[in-house]
């Protein structure tokens, strides 16, 4: 068995050479590499690892609060906050007959956090890495015995893109979304593929299970699976926004695209002992589908 102490970040590795990286900061995964090396999420060039801001780039966890639309900082505190390795029991972190290797994170507030947030919570989140190159994220929040309590959630995922404006996301059409460029008001989406030529920053509602976001340029698609996140995050910050930002190069808004898969318009509400899974998973493939499989 490993010594954990002091060690700020796992790597998963399976056998053909895919890698996934997690710090403990935040439950973060930082870094997410195919069987050839090439890394798949988006990290600023500019970007700040300084606790307790989170890193811009990967994937930060939204919790307890998505946005500012609330009393907390704005995406919650989870993302800010040291956690531990969750090995009671030992895990396995290599399931034999799924070749799927995983690493468990446990999150429970200090009583300074519950000065913030009075709720008494703990929050397994499970990352693993298949054979087959997927990553997967499950999260599970349970009250462990105090008043009911209610949150919203994102995993705020960065896609790292070739070119911004040979991307498109499919799987969305038709949907409503809230635009946030315009008091959060709600739109309904047109019935085709959405393309990108300026700021986005909407939550789409009520969306099926399966997202795909193609990159034309490195023919590359990326496919999300999720479970119980009814609402997916589109945002790009294009120029004027991403260069207001300290941790966001001028240029970079065309390497990147969050696709998050999240729970926002209806706040997930859990009563004592009750608990919740918000799963995501992706996939890249060389193909603009999402199959039935
Ligand atoms: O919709 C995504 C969003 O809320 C944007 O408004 C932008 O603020 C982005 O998240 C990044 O937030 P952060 O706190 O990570 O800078």
């Amino acid at each position: 068995s490993k010594d954990w102490n002091g060690i700020d970040q796992i790597v998963l590795r399976n056998p053909q050479g895919a890698s996934a990286r997690v710090s403990l900061h935040g439950g973060q995964v930082t870094s997410w590499r195919n069987d050839r090396g090439e890394e798949l999420l988006f990290t600023s060039s500019k970007a700040i690892f300084k606790p307790p801001k989170s890193m811009r780039g990967g994937i930060p966890i939204c919790f307890p609060q998505f946005g500012n639309c609330g009393s907390l900082e704005q995406h919650g505190f989870a993302r800010s906050k040291i956690w531990t390795i969750d090995d009671n029991p030992p895990p396995l972190h290599l399931n034999e007959s799924t070749g799927k290797s995983f690493i468990d994170l446990l999150l429970k507030p200090s009583e300074e956090d519950l000065k913030c947030w009075p709720h008494s919570f703990e929050f397994r989140l499970r990352v693993s890495l298949a054979s087959d190159g997927n990553l997967a994220l499950i999260s599970r929040i349970r009250n462990i015995n105090g008043k009911p309590f209610s949150f919203s959630f994102a995993y705020h995922t960065y896609l790292s893109v070739s070119d911004i404006s040979e991307v498109r996301i499919e799987g969305l059409e038709t949907l409503d979304y809230l635009d946030n460029l315009c008091q959060r008001n709600r739109f309904t989406e047109q019935g085709d593929a959405i393309t990108f030529e300026s700021e986005v920053d909407r939550v789409y509602l009520s969306s099926q299970n399966c997202i795909a976001v193609l990159d034309h340029e490195r023919k590359r698609t990326y496919v999300l699976r999720k479970e119980g996140l009814p609402d997916v995050v589109v945002w790009n910050p294009w120029d004027k926004k991403s260069k207001s930002m300290a941790d966001f190069g001028d240029e970079e808004y065309k390497q990147m695209l969050c696709v998050d898969g999240a729970a926002i318009e209806k706040p997930i509400t859990l009563k004592p002992g009750e608990e919740w899974t918000g799963r995501l998973e992706l996939a890249v493939v060389s193909s603009s589908f999402c199959s039935e499989n």
